[in-house]
């Protein structure tokens, strides 16, 4: 039992009458409707999910609890994940116990290791990671009590002792993956006595104070988008047939692997070093715009700008602007960054079909990697994932909790809809 199992179990009451008193008053009040083009659309702006970690409002961005994502900056990344579960920050002394907890958690097994290296050399960081936890997933507490026949209501408890063993587990995997995959020597265990973004730095083989920094806010700000982001609604549905959640956070990542979700964060560091390489260093306004205009003619989407929920500027994207602009604002990359971020999005307008013009977090993450020596591009999306698994996490433990049934929604044919 850690910190977080207490807190939790003190809500849980509330929790289940707060839910049963909104059916018993609104059960049968219509909160969407679905049109036939959004059916065929991916069911944007349909409300059909219910999740309280976060809200994304499409003016102000990411809202954690009610805080706006910025206000939490200052935080731990550990912090966040006690604020995404219980609804508050945690006190000095949860905040210690929330980092014992995930810092105590079981070792990744030299099994794993075994399985992640005997993937093909040219896998994909992703797929090593998730890989990586799939292999882990005969350690799953959840997979145990629920073959053991433990009472539903009672599931959620494992599928949190699950989350800290992940949350232990995911930035040393993640590094693992780093140095097996681009040689970089052994691998390098987690150190309970740093926080879980100073591990991750660690153990992709950089302790650097600025970059922890970066990592840490990197973190925060994409440790949650609301319930309906591919990844998270990927977790939830695998989760919701009580899959524990190894199986479910791995399907997670499947989802954000690819390139208009995750993998955007590699595509918009290509796009960008592709433009310096064409342009022999930071292009001007005029030479974005030409580049732009011949992306989009291409067919191709400008990667790490754009949002399914999102109409203004993503404040994850300025967050980490405003980080490169404190910490290496002669970097190359980053004045790279900053100008296409003040044309781009004025291209995007003018071209006038993305709903939101503006970059996107992916957009504005690889300049971090790359300022401090991370140059593969293809490792951008592991960040983002393991700093996702603390929504994913927290939501299936809410869901758990509230014994939420499993995600089964009805299809129609083309036929159905041409007769109606
Ligand atoms: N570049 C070019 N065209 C775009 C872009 C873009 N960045 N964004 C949207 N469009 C197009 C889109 O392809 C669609 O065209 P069509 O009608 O021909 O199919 C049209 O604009 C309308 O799309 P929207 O309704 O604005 O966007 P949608 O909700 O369908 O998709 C994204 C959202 C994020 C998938 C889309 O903006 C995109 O492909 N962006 C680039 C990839 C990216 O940055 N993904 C990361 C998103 C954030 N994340 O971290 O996951
Ligand atoms: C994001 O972080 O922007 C996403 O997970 C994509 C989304 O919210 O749809």
């Amino acid at each position: 039992m850690s910190v977080l199992h207490d807190a939790f179990a003190s809500q849980i009451d509330s929790l289940r009458a707060g839910r049963d008193a909104l059916l018993k008053s609104r059960g049968d009040h219509t909160i969407s409707e679905i049109t036939v083009a959004q059916a065929f659309g991916g069911m944007r702006e349909v409300r059909a999910l219910v999740c309280d970690t976060s809200v994304v409002d499409p003016e102000r961005g990411l809202i954690i609890r009610g805080i706006p994502v910025l206000d939490l900056l200052d935080r731990l990344p550990e912090e966040i994940f006690f604020l995404l579960l219980i609804g508050r920050l945690p006190d000095a002394g949860e905040s210690k116990a929330v980092r014992a907890a995930i810092g105590g958690a079981p070792r990744v097994s030299e099994a794993t290791w075994h399985a992640i290296e005997a993937l093909p050399k040219d896998s994909h960081p992703m797929t090593m990671l998730s890989a990586g936890i799939l292999a882990l997933e005969h350690e799953s507490v959840m997979a145990k009590a629920v073959a053991n026949g433990t009472p539903r209501g009672e599931i959620w408890r494992s599928t949190l002792d699950d989350a800290l063993r992940l949350l232990h587990a995911l930035p040393s995997i993640a590094g693992g993956v780093y140095r097996i995959k681009y040689h970089r020597g052994p691998r390098l265990a987690y150190d309970p006595g740093l926080d879980w973004a100073a591990n991750f730095c660690m153990m992709l083989g950089h302790r650097n104070e600025t970059f922890e920094r970066a990592m840490r806010i990197a973190a925060i700000l994409q440790s949650d988008h609301e319930g309906g982001n591919v990844c998270a609604y990927a977790c939830h549905t695998v989760g919701s047939v009580l899959s524990n959640p190894y199986l479910a956070v791995s399907a997670g990542f499947n989802g954000l692997a690819g390139p208009l979700h995750g993998r955007s964060a590699q595509e918009s560091t290509q796009w960008q070093l592709d433009a310096m390489m064409r342009y022999g260093g930071t292009p001007d306004d005029k030479e974005i715009e030409t580049y732009t205009l011949e992306t989009l003619e291409s067919g191709r989407v400008i990667p790490g700008h754009g949002h399914a929920v999102l109409r203004g500027a993503d404040p994850r994207f300025t967050a980490m602007l405003d980080f490169g602009r404190k910490h290496f604002a002669d970097d190359p990359l980053f004045v790279t960054v900053e100008r296409m971020s003040r044309v781009v999005p004025d291209v995007l307008k003018k071209q006038g079909k993305a709903k939101n013009p503006y970059p996107n977090v992916d957009f504005g993450m690889g300049m971090v990697w790359h300022h401090f020596e991370i140059t593969e591009l293809e490792f951008y999306t592991v960040p983002f994932a393991i700093s996702l698994a603390m929504g994913m996490l927290a939501q299936l433990v809410w869901n758990r909790a509230l014994g939420t049934p499993i995600n089964r929604p009805r299809s129609v044919t083309m036929d159905w809809i041409g007769s109606q």
